[in-house]
């Protein structure tokens, strides 16, 4: 069977000495129905390894959720180079199940900040986060006021899109689309930080009215919201610590079972 990429500089490698694979991937009947290409090797020593490991850890590390913003306007092609970072996330089946809409215009960024207050005086006043919920937001200090929204100099609302809507009306399912959607969705909040912006994940539950607000359609449904833009000069953050590695990672050496 003739495979579908020839061999070559794009061609699949010769079998290696060390190849441990009895079934190859991309099988040669798979290759020969759907493209494939060499993945581009991004090797680097050991000791270089390290020092991006620990590099990408302390940069991360410096992130934090901002609540005050300042109104200072952000290039729009900045939200839409994170946007393509965000848009690299892994997806089920390669659906890519996502649609960030973005809001500069004062006045629906107004609209918005609106309904999200009136669903979070619920939420707060009226006790529709029970009093456990509560206590465990208290040492972040949230409340009902979402001024963020209004001085932030963009919104960014990502939507998971529940089923694929084809341009002729036809529908697709999409598959782990939640999954997808958060993996976009943090490595959004790691494309803005690395350029220097500040976000937060706002989720004013419920929020379906930002698909009405937005003139999305049915298929869609708000997943998270994104203030974005700088921090404002002096803004405090909860002085939270983060787990040590001991309470988030475990490597399992015996079987638990036998
Ligand atoms: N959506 C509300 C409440 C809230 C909930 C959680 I969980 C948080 O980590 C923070 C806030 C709000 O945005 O205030």
């Amino acid at each position: 069977m003739a495979p579908a990429i020839p061999p070559g500089e794009d061609g699949p490698m010769a079998s290696q000495p060390d190849d441990p694979y009895e079934h190859p991937y991309p099988a040669p009947d798979l290759a020969a129905r759907h493209p494939f290409v060499v993945l581009e090797p991004y090797r680097y020593p050991v000791d270089e390894m390290r020092a991006r490991a620990r590099a990408f850890h302390e940069a991360a590390d410096r992130r934090r959720s901002v609540r005050m913003f300042s109104s200072e306007p952000v290039p729009r092609d900045l939200v839409e180079t994170a946007v393509m970072a965000a848009s690299t996330a892994p997806s089920g089946a390669h659906k890519q199940p996502w649609t960030f809409v973005a809001v500069s215009d004062p006045h629906l960024k107004s609209r918005i900040r609106a309904a999200a207050e009136e669903e979070e005086q619920k939420n707060y006043l009226e006790n529709r986060m029970n009093a456990e919920w509560q206590e465990a937001l208290a040492p972040l200090g949230t409340d009902h006021h979402k001024e963020y929204l209004d001085v932030a100099p963009w919104i960014v609302v990502l939507f998971e899109q529940r089923y694929e809507l084809r341009p002729d009306g036809t529908t697709r399912r999409n598959y782990y689309v939640k999954e997808s959607v958060g993996i976009a969705a943090g490595l959004f909040v790691a494309a803005l930080h690395d350029m220097g912006l500040a976000t937060l994940p706002h989720t004013p539950s419920p929020m379906a009215f930002l698909r009405t607000l937005l003139g999305r359609p049915a298929n869609e449904r708000p997943f998270v919201m994104f203030p974005v833009g700088h921090a404002l000069d002096g803004a405090q953050v909860p002085d939270l610590r983060r787990k040590p590695l001991a309470e988030v990672f475990v490597e399992v050496t015996d079987d638990p079972v036998a």
